[in-house]
C-alpha cells in the first residue's frame, strides 16, 4: 500500500506532562511535589537537574501554542500540576493555580486545539507522601477531591480527561525501585497501585458529576511481553512479566477483578493489594476510551535466581533507541489487536509513542533526526494496520511535543519532535515535526516519508 489514508476523525496530537515542561516550581502559590524533593535529593536525578527550568512553559505557554498550531496539531495532551492547584494536596485550593490552566485552555480553544487533560502525571503533592502517599487510602480521597475542584473550573471547555498517566510507574518506580519519587524501595507497592486506581474510579465519577458530557479515561503504559523461547517456562514468564505490568490494571478496569494468577502468585509472596468492599466496582466504572503509551516491547526468559516473579530480560538483536529500547513496531500493532480481542474499549488514543536520540543542531540550523521519523511512521502504520484490523483506534499523540525533563535522566534525554535549547529557551521544530505535519495535512502516510532518512 502506497498510500495510507487515516480515518476523517482520527486525531493527532503532541503530548507533554507539567512537571517535565513547566519550570517555575516556586511561583504563584505552587506547593511542593514529590518531583522537586526527589530532585533536591543528591544522586537520585542524573547531573543533578531539576524542574526548574524545564521549557519554561509556565511563562512562554503562548508562544507553545503558537508552534502547535504552526504544525497543524489539531489536539494537545498535557497534564496539570496538582500542587498549583492544592498547594497541599487537599484543603486549600489556589486561585492562581487555576487561573493558569484557565488561561491554557481559553488559548488552545482560541487556536482551534483540542485539550486532553491528565489530572496526574506523578507529580504528587510532597505534603500527601508526609501523609502516606499513594500506599495510603485517603490519598485516593484527596485525589477525588482534586479531579473535582479541577473538573468545575475546566469541564465546561475541557472534554477529554484522563485521570492518570501510568500507575504501574507511580507505583513501582516511586515505591518497589526506588528510581522515581518518592524514591521508596521495597516499599507497599501493591497498595499504592491499588490506591491509584481507586484514585481513578473516584475521579472519573467526580469529573461526570461535574460535567456529565465528559470523555473520561486512564492511560497505562503498556509494556508487551514475548518469550524468549518456546519452552513453557519462558512462555509463562512471559504471561507473568504481561500479569505485572499489563493485566494488573486491564483486569481491574474492564473485568473488575485483579488477575487472579497474580494475586496467588503475590500470595506466595505473602503480598495481596488491600481491597475493600465497592472498591473493585468503583475502580471497574465503564470508560470512554483507554490511553495507550508504547515505546516498546520485552523478550522474556524464565529465570528461577530472580525470585518472586522469577523473570530476566533477553536483549534481542535489533534497533534501540538511546534509552536502550527496542524498536518494535510489530508489537504496538499485536497490543492494540489484542486490547481490542481481549477487553474490547469502545475507544482507543495512543497517547504517548515516541523516542529518544541524541538530537544536535546542525550548521545549517536544523535539527536532523531520520531515526526519529522512522521511528514515527513506522508506528503509525501499526495504528494504520490495527485500524484496518478493526480496532477503534481514533487518535495518536506523540511523545513529545518538546524536549523535556526525561526523569530520572534529567536534561540528557530528547524526546521532543521540537529541539529546546534550554539556555535561550529557543524552540526549533526538528525534521520529525516537520514530518508529522505534512502527515497531519494529508492525514496519511506514504511510503516515502517512511523510508526516506
Ligand atoms: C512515559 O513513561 C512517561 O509517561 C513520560 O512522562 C516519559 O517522558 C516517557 O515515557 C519517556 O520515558 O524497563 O522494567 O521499567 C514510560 C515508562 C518506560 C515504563 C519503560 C516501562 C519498561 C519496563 N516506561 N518501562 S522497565
Amino acid at each position: 500500500m502506497a498510500i495510507r489514508h487515516f480515518p476523517d476523525d482520527f486525531l493527532w496530537g503532541a503530548a507533554t506532562a507539567a512537571f517535565q515542561i513547566e519550570g517555575a516550581t516556586r511561583e504563584d502559590g505552587r506547593g511542593e511535589s514529590i518531583w522537586d524533593r526527589f530532585c533536591a535529593t543528591p544522586g537520585k536525578v542524573l547531573n543533578g537537574d531539576t524542574g526548574d527550568p524545564a521549557c519554561d512553559h509556565y511563562h512562554r505557554w503562548r508562544d507553545d501554542i503558537a508552534l502547535m498550531k504552526s504544525l497543524g496539531f489539531p489536539a494537545y495532551r498535557f497534564s496539570i500540576a496538582w500542587s498549583r492547584i492544592m498547594p497541599k494536596g487537599r484543603g486549600a485550593v489556589n486561585p492562581a493555580g487555576l487561573d493558569f490552566y484557565d488561561r491554557l485552555v481559553d488559548g488552545l480553544l482560541a487556536a482551534g486545539i483540542r485539550p486532553f487533560v491528565t489530572l496526574y502525571h506523578w507529580d504528587l503533592p510532597q505534603a500527601l507522601e508526609d501523609a502516606g502517599g499513594w500506599p495510603a487510602r485517603d490519598t485516593a480521597a484527596a485525589f477525588a477531591d482534586y479531579a473535582d475542584v479541577v473538573a468545575r473550573r475546566l469541564g465546561d471547555r475541557v472534554k477529554h480527561w484522563i485521570t492518570l498517566n501510568e500507575p504501574w510507574c507511580s507505583a513501582f518506580l516511586g515505591y518497589w525501585t526506588g528510581d522515581h519519587a518518592p524514591g521508596r524501595k521495597e516499599g507497599p507497592a501493591l497498595a499504592a497501585a491499588h490506591h491509584l486506581l481507586l484514585g481513578h474510579g473516584l475521579a472519573l465519577a467526580a469529573l461526570r458529576a461535574a460535567h456529565s458530557d465528559v470523555r473520561a479515561g486512564i492511560t497505562l503504559n503498556f509494556s508487551p511481553a514475548d518469550p524468549a523461547s518456546d519452552s513453557d517456562a519462558d512462555r509463562a514468564a512471559a504471561w507473568r512479566y504481561d500479569g505485572f505490568f499489563n493485566r494488573w490494571y486491564l483486569d481491574p478496569l474492564y473485568r473488575s477483578a485483579y488477575p487472579a494468577d497474580m494475586l496467588a502468585l503475590y500470595a506466595q509472596m505473602g503480598q495481596a493489594p488491600p481491597v475493600q468492599d465497592d472498591d473493585m466496582r468503583i475502580i471497574a466504572a465503564p470508560l470512554d476510551f483507554l490511553g495507550v503509551n508504547y515505546y516498546s516491547r520485552a523478550v522474556i526468559r524464565d529465570d528461577p535466581q530472580a525470585g518472586g516473579l522469577r523473570y530476566a530480560h533477553k536483549r534481542p538483536e535489533g534497533e534501540y533507541t538511546q534509552m536502550d529500547w527496542e524498536v518494535h513496531p510489530a508489537s504496538l500493532r499485536r497490543l492494540l489487536e489484542r486490547l481490542h480481542r481481549d477487553y474490547a474499549p469502545t475507544t482507543l488514543y495512543i497517547t504517548e509513542n515516541g523516542a529518544a536520540y541524541p538530537d544536535e543542531v546542525s550548521s545549517d540550523g536544523g535539527v536532523h533526526d531520520p531515526d526519529r521519523v522512522r521511528y514515527i511512521a513506522r508506528h503509525l502504520a501499526a495504528c494504520h494496520d490495527a485500524i484496518a484490523a478493526g480496532v477503534p483506534l481514533r487518535g495518536y499523540f506523540v511523545w513529545s511535543l518538546m524536549d523535556n525533563f526525561e526523569w530520572a535522566f534529567g536534561y540528557s534525554r530528547r524526546f521532543g519532535i521540537v529541539y529546546v535549547d534550554y539556555a535561550t529557551q529557543r524552540r526549533i521544530p526538528k525534521d520529525s515535526a516537520l514530518f508529522l505535519r505534512q502527515v497531519i495535512a494529508a492525514n496519511a502516510l506514504t511510503e516515502t516519508q517512511m523510508f526516506t532518512r
